[in-house]
């Protein structure tokens, strides 16, 4: 059995090599939920549906979200009546958040409605949400970053949503805090502090340290959970030569004071994992990571293609120390 600690699109794609690199059902995906928001009055879960999107076959590729030849005639007819049309949403997309929030209303658990969405589309191996509870990330922007008239949409540049912080803004402006709102009452989804402890080994995905990743942490039981398997735990860096391959990473990790390289990630990883897998382009930083107590595997870590995603999972399997 394998566990994965997954965001959004960086744990999709290494998700979709697994899957090929072993049993399906053999692996179970703990996906951030902090992304998550309410909006049109449906719940969104931008990073379940990512993965189960991707796994399904079905994610668009040119975004890393939504659905492939998705049109945007709600979103279209939502403008022209001055709706809020800023956060893209297909108009089969729509389905999947018109159920979600249909099923949550009847009393489901986000975990169940997860695993009726992903069995629906014929979805393998398990995705389970960090928890059930509401968990939401949110950023205060540094105060030099944002102009005297504020951001339009933006009530509080001290108390931005994820995805306003996201989409609205582009993650275009320097932040000097992020929280996740309700992580300290919120409890692992079920069945997930279990398979931790039974895993054969727990791969986190090159997710985003602090706000895709860090979420899941912040879920109490879930960090000294890996902490106790931490020579059965992988991670992946989102971080190549000092660069995310895709969104802000290098920027947040810099703006809230860690070094935006495979070192700044092994120093907030080493309570909890044992290895850490960088890419070629920074073997040589295997030593100092060494130093910071991670064991370093070196092998080519950007996914360009189904081919390097199999490949990169075929490396990880059984990696552990
Ligand atoms: N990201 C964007 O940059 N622009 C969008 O309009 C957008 C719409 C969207 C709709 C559904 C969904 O599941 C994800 C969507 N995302 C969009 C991505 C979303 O912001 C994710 O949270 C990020 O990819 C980070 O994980």
């Amino acid at each position: 059995v394998l566990v994965a600690i997954a965001g959004g699109v960086g744990a999709a794609r290494l998700l979709a090599g697994l899957v090929r690199a072993m049993d399906p059902a053999g692996i179970m995906a703990v996906v951030n939920t902090g992304d998550d928001m309410t909006l049109h009055g449906l719940h969104i879960s931008p990073d379940i549906d990512t993965i189960t999107y991707t796994l399904a076959g079905r994610s668009n590729p040119a975004t890393g979200w939504g659905l492939a030849g998705d049109t945007f005639s709600a979103m279209a007819e939502l403008a022209d009546l001055g709706g809020q049309a800023w956060f893209g949403l297909g108009d089969r997309d729509l389905a999947t958040h018109l159920y979600r929030t249909q099923r949550l209303a009847e009393g489901a658990s986000l975990s169940a409605v997860t695993a009726e969405l992903a069995a629906r589309r014929g979805v393998a191996l398990r995705v389970v949400p960090m928890s059930d509870d509401p968990v939401r990330t949110r950023l205060s922007l540094d105060p030099a970053g944002v102009p005297a008239t504020g951001f339009p949409g933006i009530a509080d540049p001290d108390d931005v949503a994820f995805q306003d912080y996201f989409v609205r803004l582009r993650h275009g402006v320097p932040v000097r805090a992020v929280r996740f709102d309700g992580a300290e009452r919120s409890r692992p989804a079920p069945g997930v502090l279990e398979a931790i402890e039974a895993a054969d080994e727990i791969v986190v995905c090159p997710s985003n340290p602090l706000v895709s990743i860090g979420p899941v942490l912040a879920v109490p039981g879930i960090a000294d959970a890996l902490a106790r398997r931490r020579p059965d735990v992988v991670a992946v860096s989102p971080i190549v030569a000092g660069q995310a391959l895709k969104g802000p990473a290098d920027r947040l990790l810099r703006e809230l004071g860690h070094e935006s390289s495979v070192l700044g990630v092994a120093r907030l990883y080493a309570p909890w994992a044992g290895s850490l897998v960088v890419d070629v382009a920074d073997a040589a930083l295997a030593p100092a990571v060494e130093e910071v107590g991670l064991h370093c595997i070196v092998v080519d870590t950007v996914m360009s293609s189904p081919g390097r995603s199999l490949e990169l999972a075929r490396r990880l399997l059984g990696a552990r120390r």
